[in-house]
This record gives C-alpha cells, sequence and structure tokens, in this order.
C-alpha cells in the first residue's frame, strides 16, 4: 500500500502499540507489567488457566478490534466487511477442522455465553433439563440457581456416585427417564475422569433429548485425541477459547446432526441455521472480531504437533502430579486424574483445613490455585473442602513428571506446616514462606513463560 505522510506501515503499528501504552498511560502499564512479573514468579496450577501464544495476543490487539458490525459473513449489516467475513471464515474452517466438526460457530463473547445461545436456542420457558449439579463438578451455566440457566428453566441434576465420585451412567439414564428432561448437558468444571459421551447420547436419545456437551475443561485434550470426541455424538458441543490455550471467547460446534431440522415458528429449519438465528440477533450483537481473529490463529496452532503431543504431557503431568500428593498422604478425588485436573480434599488430609485457607495459604507461598467444591462436600462454595489443581501452563513452559514431584513436595510443605485458625485464616511461619517462595522462583526461573 502507498503510505502517505503521517502513514504508518502494519509492522511498524504493531511495534508501537506497547511503547505508545507506556506513554499514554504508564499506571496500566505499570499494572500490566506488574501481572507480567506475577505470572514469571508464581506457579500458574489453575485448571481453567492456559497461556495463549504471542500471535494470538498480537490479532487481539489488532486494529480488527475496531470493526463493527453484525450478522454473519457474507450477510453483514454493516459496510467494509470483506476483509473481516474472510477472518471468519477462517476461524469456522480452522476450528472444523480441529474438532473433526461440521459446522463451527466462533462468535460466542465466552463459553457460558456459547451455552446461553443452545438453552434459549432449545428450550422454552420453565422446559426440563438434566445436568450435573454444580457442587458435583458442573458449571453455573449449567442449571446453578444464582446464574439465567437456573433462573429460567427447570432443573434436575444428576450426582456422582456418593461412594467412588464417578459418573453413574446407569442412574442418569433412570433417571433421565424419570424426569423427561428437553435437554441433557454433560461436561464438567471439575470432574478428573474420562467423559463417556457416548453413553450420554443413548441416554438422551432414550428420552428424545437433545445433548449439550460443554467441553471447556477438556477441549484441548479433545482436539488432540487425548479424550475421546464428543463431537457427532453431542447435538451440540460448546467450549470456551482460552482454556484450550487460546484467546478469551467461546465456541459452538456441531458435528453429524448439524443438518437435522428443529420446528421454530411453524417451519422446520436446520439445527445450525437455528443456532445463528439465535447467537445473532437472538443473544449477541456485534462480534468481537479481533477476538476471532485471534481464534483463526489459534486454531491453526491446535493443529500443530507441538500442541497434539503437549495435550498428552498435561494428562502425563496431571497424573505425575496426582501421584505425588497421593504419596505424601493426600486424598486425591476419585483416586488419580484422566485429564488436566486433580481435585484433592485438603479438609482429609487436616483437621480444620478448607480449601479456602489452602489457596490463601499456597498463593502466599507463590503457589496458584483454586479452592473447589468437592462432591457432597460439607463446606459453602465461599469455603470448601477441596482445592484444584491443573497442568496446562506448567506443561506450556516445558515442565515435566520430576517437576510435578517438585511441586507436590512444595505444597505438602506448606499445607502440612500451616496453622488453621478458622475456615479463612491461618498462620504460615514467614521463614518457612520465604523458602518456599525462593523455591518456587528458582523453578520458574527454570522454565520460563513460554508463547
Ligand atoms: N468454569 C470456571 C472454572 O472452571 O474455573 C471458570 O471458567
Amino acid at each position: 500500500m502507498e503510505l502517505f505522510p503521517g502513514q504508518l506501515s502494519a509492522q511498524a503499528f504493531g511495534k508501537d502499540i506497547f511503547s505508545t501504552l507506556k506513554d499514554n498511560d504508564s499506571r496500566v502499564y505499570e499494572l500490566i507489567t506488574k501481572e507480567y512479573e506475577r505470572l514469571q514468579s508464581s506457579l500458574q496450577l489453575i485448571a481453567a488457566e492456559n497461556q495463549c501464544s504471542r500471535a494470538v495476543l498480537a490479532a487481539l490487539g489488532s486494529v480488527i478490534q475496531n470493526k463493527t458490525t453484525e450478522g454473519f459473513p457474507g450477510a453483514r449489516y454493516h459496510g467494509g466487511c470483506e476483509i473481516v467475513d474472510e477472518v471468519e471464515r477462517l476461524a469456522a474452517a480452522r476450528a472444523r477442522e480441529a474438532f473433526g466438526a461440521k459446522y463451527a460457530n466462533v462468535q460466542p463473547h465466552s463459553g457460558t455465553g456459547a451455552n446461553q445461545i443452545i438453552l434459549t436456542a432449545i428450550l422454552g420457558r420453565g422446559d426440563k433439563v438434566l445436568s450435573l449439579g454444580l457442587d458435583q463438578g458442573g458449571h453455573l451455566s449449567h442449571g446453578a440457581k444464582v446464574s439465567f440457566s437456573g433462573k429460567f428453566f427447570d432443573i434436575e441434576n444428576y450426582y456422582v456416585d456418593k461412594e467412588t465420585f464417578l459418573l453413574d451412567y446407569d442412574a442418569i439414564g433412570r433417571q433421565a427417564r424419570e424426569v423427561k428432561p428437553k435437554l441433557i448437558i454433560c461436561g464438567a468444571s471439575a470432574y478428573s475422569r474420562t467423559i463417556d459421551f457416548k453413553k450420554f447420547r443413548e441416554i438422551a436419545d432414550s428420552v428424545g433429548a437433545y445433548l449439550l456437551a460443554d467441553i471447556s475443561h477438556i477441549a484441548g485434550l479433545m482436539m488432540a485425541g487425548a479424550h475421546p470426541s464428543c463431537v457427532d455424538y453431542a447435538h451440540f458441543t460448546t467450549t470456551s477459547t482460552y482454556k484450550p490455550g487460546g484467546p478469551r471467547g467461546g465456541l459452538i460446534v456441531m458435528g453429524k446432526d448439524y443438518e437435522s431440522k428443529i420446528k421454530v415458528g411453524g417451519r422446520d429449519i436446520a439445527l445450525w441455521e437455528h443456532i445463528e438465528k439465535t447467537t445473532f440477533p437472538g443473544m449477541q450483537g456485534t462480534p468481537y472480531l479481533n477476538n476471532v481473529a485471534a481464534k483463526a490463529v489459534f486454531f491453526k496452532e491446535t493443529l500443530s504437533d507441538e500442541y497434539r503431543a503437549r495435550q498428552f504431557k498435561i494428562i502425563d503431568n496431571a497424573k505425575a502430579l496426582a501421584g505425588g500428593l497421593a504419596g505424601l498422604g493426600y486424598d486425591v478425588v476419585t483416586g488419580g486424574t484422566d485429564n488436566h485436573m486433580v481435585l484433592v480434599n485438603v479438609g482429609n488430609l487436616r483437621e480444620g483445613l478448607t480449601g479456602l485457607a489452602g489457596q490463601k495459604c499456597l498463593e502466599e507461598c507463590g503457589i496458584i490455585v483454586n479452592m473447589n467444591r468437592l462432591p457432597y462436600d460439607k463446606k459453602s462454595a465461599a469455603i470448601t473442602s477441596g482445592v484444584r489443581l491443573g497442568t496446562p501452563i506448567v506443561t506450556k513452559n516445558g515442565m515435566g513428571p520430576v517437576e510435578m514431584g517438585s511441586i507436590s513436595a512444595l505444597i505438602d510443605v506448606v499445607l502440612k506446616e500451616v496453622k488453621v485458625k478458622s475456615d479463612s485464616e491461618y498462620e504460615i511461619d514467614k521463614s518457612l514462606r520465604d523458602e518456599v517462595r525462593v523455591k518456587v522462583k528458582q523453578l520458574c526461573g527454570r522454565f520460563p513463560m513460554r508463547y
């Protein structure tokens, strides 16, 4: 492109962005710098987090953010869409390839937003839904009372087995036949074992229900073949795009049912088309097109050998972490893990220790985890008996099973030495805290953030 005086090339414009932020808003620049330093000097073990690439960050911070439009490629409500149409088509094509799907919708603003779109498309007010309870490992948007999903629909929850904490497909099938839901939701935020999507589809078919699989936590594993795919079993598959390592945002994909017909206003239309109409104008306005560009970048990355191999390493590391903690006497829920996540009942480790106190004292020592309710937990959601750990970020930074052993030992030193004062209060010896912090920093220093 011919440049006129005062115009920057796209490359010069890109380079200019961060120094401009520093000059124009030193406070925000300083906060971003501090967050970068926090990430470099502490262990990121939150199962719902990941670390996107520099290329994804570049797409997020691009001028595509400025484009306003509505609708889908080829059918927009504003001019100037020839480039963003190509971007969105590319993102959707790459998402289809990554998941082996027939249809992909890259517009949802989040995983919860993707679920809102499906629930609103399929259900009328008060229609019955069968889903895993939040306290059993489900998700807020699967029907929790405090969420839109619990307010507008009639939610019945299924439960994990009281002894094994595993999904009991026979019991879920029996419950489905009693409840006769219009929609069954599977997929979880805190379930560390393989999910049998084929069984869920058989249950859905036995009662004529639609099946929604929310795979946010295991989407990366699924794209790589490290967890069996749900795409041709579920009518709808939803995920957030940051948990598998992309930008913030959501995604809906569909497999063999994408062209099945659904009656809407007396007319038969294809499921995928109904989902698009429910996305816009039903639930969302303008798409975040810089985000869509970043999704395109991310889905290309998921096709690489590095990404695919990493998903298997994430599981190996989670197994090593679970094994390390179990070997030190911890109650690892279900006895281990098949995915990226380890759930630990810290209440069973020390009299009075809670998930909240565990999270806080580990954080003080540079180990970042989150408290999590466990199935049949006697503690409230704000206290919990559990801690949830995840291995996507430490794996991305190159750590392996040996380092998972070191992390288990560091967690153990903290949780066994901390003085518990109440559900939320604790005291930790300052020299011990400093010693652990130094070890955490040294470990992080050996495995710097990889983009
Ligand atoms: N779903 C929540 C979690 O698993 O932590 C956040 O996305």
